[in-house]
């Protein structure tokens, strides 16, 4: 069955800007494959959206104010001209026009209006909990929705109480963007948005302490946060290369002895491991959340103790047992665009075959 599919993408940021994370890598990544599997794809997000190949219907309204630095007891807010609202607006306006709409916002709206809209739609949870309010409004439609709401990890699924209830469909890459390099240079690699929730400055204290310099790419969003690890840290080797797109960072990143994930949340999944991996870059991470799952402790990586500066040292000074080519041969085996366009291909079936009679 050929689907045609309606993905809504995050309202924090429009595609290409670099603000909506790891969402940015997995929206144009499964509109292609799914193309290529002969499906239909279109995608609503912000004004400004860029995805080469794709139908992109450019929203208007003011960005949603992200959920990241929430309270667990925050109330739902939205700007007064919200883009998530209009969004819905297409959604319900043209929902005779889709099979399955897929919702990858991270936003209370969209799960409180499933059971308004007439037709399947398919969740993709792209965060560990927040917040109350967001576990209740996703919870309700696990509960009156089975099987339609999904998540990366069992680590990030394990973070809601109904997180069992929920589809576990990993992550994958275009590994032909990535390219293998087996002479790295004297760095360590540091990947994401800097922000408080992704711990940089364990990574350039155990840059400092194991005497390599620090490649660090990503968004600034948090130009405070940054202030302050430098103020901590004066003269820190740093090498700061900004957002880049993938055939820069890979490069970047591909020069690196290894990378270091030195998260405080419970990332969902880390997509930058999988990034690195496919460079031939192994991974030192904290053994929390997402890549707990993705790196095999030894061969391709190494766990630390979350939060363990010491650790992430130790582990520097063990990068040389670790085999870079084993990191793109996992790469190759587990995170490949065509294995995750398959299973979310199926989860896409199987939601319109669940569909409750009209
Ligand atoms: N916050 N409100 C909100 N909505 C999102 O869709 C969202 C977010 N914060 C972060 C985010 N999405 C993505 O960067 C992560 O899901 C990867």
């Amino acid at each position: 069955m050929k689907l045609r599919l309606l993905f809504l993408s995050t309202p924090i940021g429009p595609l290409g800007s670099g603000q909506g994370g790891g969402v940015e890598q997995v929206v144009p990544s499964l509109a292609h494959i799914l193309q290529q599997r002969g499906h239909a794809v279109t995608i609503a997000a912000p004004q400004g959206s860029v995805v080469e190949g794709v139908a992109v219907v450019q929203v208007t309204g003011d960005l949603q104010p992200t959920a990241h630095h929430q309270c667990r007891d925050a109330g739902i807010i939205f700007p007064g001209r919200s883009v998530l609202a209009n969004m819905w607006d297409y959604a319900f306006q043209a929902r005779t026009q889709y099979d399955v709409i897929v919702n990858f916002t991270y936003d209370w709206l969209s799960f409180y209006l499933t059971p308004f809209l007439g037709q399947p739609v398919a969740h993709m949870v792209s965060m560990g909990s927040l917040t109350d309010a967001m576990d209740a409004a996703i919870g309700e439609v696990v509960n009156r929705f089975p099987g339609t709401v999904a998540m990366h990890t069992q680590a990030q699924a394990h973070t809601f109480a109904f997180g069992k209830h929920c589809r576990i469909l990993g992550c994958g890459l275009d590994l032909t963007r990535y390219s293998f390099c087996d002479t790295p240079g004297p760095w360590l690699g540091w990947m994401g948005r800097i922000s408080p929730e992704k711990g940089l400055e364990d990574a350039v204290l155990a840059a400092i302490q194991s005497h390599h310099p620090l490649r660090v790419l990503g968004k600034m969003e948090d130009p405070t946060y940054w202030e302050m690890i430098h103020r901590r840290y004066p003269n820190p080797p740093i090498e700061y290369l900004g957002f880049q797109p993938t055939d820069q960072l890979q490069a970047m990143v591909g020069q690196c002895q290894a990378l270091l994930m030195s998260h405080r949340w419970v990332e969902a999944f880390g997509i930058v491991a999988i990034e690195a991996l496919a460079c031939g870059v192994p991974v030192i991470s904290y053994r929390r959340g997402g890549p707990v799952e993705i790196v095999a402790h030894g061969k391709t990586g190494w766990l630390v103790e979350p939060d363990s500066v010491s650790g992430l040292v130790d582990a520097i000074g063990r990068i040389s047992l670790l085999d870079r080519r084993a990191c793109r041969q996992q790469a190759e085996e587990h995170y490949s665009l065509a294995a995750m366009g398959q299973r979310f291909e199926q989860w896409f079936l199987d939601v319109v075959a669940a569909k409750p009679a009209p």
